[in-house]
């Protein structure tokens, strides 16, 4: 990058390290309710204390898909903006208030699901009903979050203002786009959740229509599948090639895969509601095709990574046709835990393609087929990129180095993970493909012949359940190590450059109007009609149901 780097004072430190203390403190509660879980389902345990499967699999679903993501994502984005645009004091402050703000939220969500009122998935599908503090504390979640977006909105404009001209750094461009893709999505699960859900659960209104919460409910779900996948993308655009002594690939083609996925990440919520009957197959027809248009830079990622990955290795000497695979630094587990969620994207994104293809969709929706594609995406590419920008990322905020005794430690959870979702993860595909559904507690059904055929598939995900709770108590070991123990120094923040004689990036990549306008048009384009047709063709509402 052709700015100067800053540096990170100790007190934007702490702040970053605050959002990782509660996103690690969520590894292990919902890790643990992950290997619960997959015990009951075998048969073969029973919950103590009369304690729910949907009330563990709510928790387990919440405090990781949602909590856990969010803090990471925010903690690492944060100092991502301070690196490379600086912070205010001001930012910072309101950066706290955001984190205390999104913390409050989550404590009341976690005590209503933990009182029992609130055990509906973290979908949170009407007719299924929650208390009105799970809705409330989701709700504050989302605004600590919106003050966070303009933090980082503020802090690019700021150094656009004093930097005229110049391109905004890469990462700061990156870290803008997800939160924007962000702050349009979550419009739509904020609107459910205030105009629907709270007034129906607190009685003020009698019915909810089910359809539309639906519907709002994708139209942000999706979007937060790549507000997940967006951050370990910023890490295999800009930081691996650092790693792996190389300069970035191409500043020009990393700016336009973000640029698509704001664009296209948002109209495609239909995908999830292929087989949901009142949507009209036209509109469910045309967000497929936008569906398989975000897959486009997730190919031109595929594509830059193998060209850095050759590219540095032919620097090095490496010349034969695959020599370059011997040049990667696959002792370094700041590459090898990210290089192995790569790798899980291969299958993981197939699978997407699978699930997006509306005929085989039929095949796959509601089987834990689609628990086993989400396990590989967001728990092994995304988690395992995290866990790989952990190892350079907590040393730097506490003030501490990367010793070869946690590298070693970091490689071996590596592979302790990969070992526990193949087989956790492999044989959900499998089980879901035979018809096992998913959201759903062990049963005999009545000890048919298909059922029967599920179970072996129940005990392997146990095992890998098991192997993959040993993985997370290594990585909460290493966590605790990294920001107590580990020695003093002052750990690299890996950041690529860009190659001297690169050729320059296109300017309108920086017009905001533009690709915001496109944005929208697209959104409204998508959403509009259907959206309509839903609530004037509404079914009558629900009432609640509790349980
Ligand atoms: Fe998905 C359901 C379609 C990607 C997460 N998805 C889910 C759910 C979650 C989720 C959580 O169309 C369940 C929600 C629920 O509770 O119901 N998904 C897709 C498609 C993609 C996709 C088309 N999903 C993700 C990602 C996720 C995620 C990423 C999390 C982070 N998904 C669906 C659909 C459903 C769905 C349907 C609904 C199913 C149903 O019926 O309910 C695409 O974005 C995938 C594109 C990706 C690629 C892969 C590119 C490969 C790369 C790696 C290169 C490797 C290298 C290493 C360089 C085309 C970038 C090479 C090295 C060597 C040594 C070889
Ligand atoms: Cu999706």
């Amino acid at each position: 990058m052709m700015t100067v780097e800053m540096k990170l004072s100790r007190k934007e430190a702490k702040l970053s390290m605050a959002h990782m203390w509660v996103a690690f403190i969520s590894l292990l509660i919902g890790g643990l309710m992950g290997l619960l879980q997959t015990l009951v389902r075998t048969g073969k345990v029973t919950l103590p204390f009369g304690i729910d499967y949907y009330q563990v699999l709510t928790v387990h679903g919440v405090i990781l898909a949602l909590v856990l993501t969010t803090f990471f994502i925010i903690g690492f984005q944060t100092t991502l903006m301070s690196k490379t645009v600086g912070m205010t004091d001001r930012q910072r402050k309101l950066g706290w208030l955001a984190f205390w703000v999104m913390t409050i939220g989550t404590i009341i969500t976690a005590i209503m699901i933990l009182l029992g009122e609130a055990s509906v998935l973290y979908t949170f599908y009407a007719p299924l009903a929650a208390h009105p503090l799970f809705y409330i504390g989701l709700t504050l979640v989302i605004v600590g979050t919106w003050i966070v977006c303009f933090v980082n909105f503020h802090q690019l404009y700021k150094w656009k203002k004093q930097h005229p001209g110049e391109k905004s750094p890469l990462l700061a461009f990156m870290v803008v786009i997800n939160m924007l893709i962000w702050f349009v999505a979550t419009l739509g699960v904020a609107a459910t959740v205030l105009l629907q859900f709270i007034p129906w659960s607190m009685g003020i209104v009698d019915d909810i229509d089910i359809l539309l919460s639906r519907t709002l409910f994708w139209y942000f779900g999706h979007p937060l599948v790549y507000f997940w996948l967006l951050p370990a993308y910023m890490a295999w655009y800009a930081i691996i090639p650092k790693i792996l002594g190389g300069k970035l690939f191409s500043d020009g083609l990393a700016r336009l895969s973000f640029i698509l996925f704001l664009l296209f990440s948002i109209p495609v919520g239909f995908h999830h509601q292929l087989l949901e009957p009142g949507i009209d197959p036209l509109w469910k027809y045309i967000q497929v095709v936008l569906t398989f248009a975000v897959v486009i830079p997730s190919l031109l990622t595929a594509f830059s990574m193998f060209a850095v990955f050759e590219s540095t290795g032919r620097a090095k000497g490496f010349n034969s046709l695959f020599g370059w695979f011997k040049a990667l630094p696959w002792k370094d587990v700041r590459f090898l835990a990210p290089m192995v969620g790569m790798i899980a994207f291969i299958p993981g994104g197939a699978g997407g393609l699978i699930n997006a293809s509306n005929q085989l969709n039929q095949v796959v929706h509601n089987t834990i087929w689609v628990t086993g594609h989400f396990h590989i995406t967001v728990a092994t590419t995304v988690m395992l990129t995290f866990f790989g920008i952990s190892y350079w990322l907590i040393p730097v905020l506490t003030g501490r180095k990367l010793d070869a005794k946690t590298n070693r430690l970091g490689i071996i959870q590596t592979i302790v993970w990969t070992v526990g979702m193949i087989f956790m993860s492999g044989s959900m595909h499998i089980a879901g493909l035979l018809g096992a559904p998913r959201r759903s507690s062990f049963s005999e059904y009545g000890g048919t012949e298909q059922a029967t055929e599920w179970i072996g598939y129940q005990f392997a995900q146990a095992i890998g359940g098991t192997i993959l709770f040993i993985g997370i108590l290594l990585m909460i070991y290493t966590f605790l190590y990294m920001t107590f123990f580990a020695p003093k120094g002052e750990e690299e923040f890996p950041i690529a450059e860009e190659e001297e004689e690169a050729s320059p990036t296109p300017a309108i990549f920086e017009n905001w109007k533009l690709w915001i306008g496109v944005m929208a048009v697209l959104i409204l384009f998508a959403y509009t009609i259907p959206l309509i047709d839903i609530i004037e063709n509404a079914p009558p509402g629900s009432s609640p149901f509790k349980w």
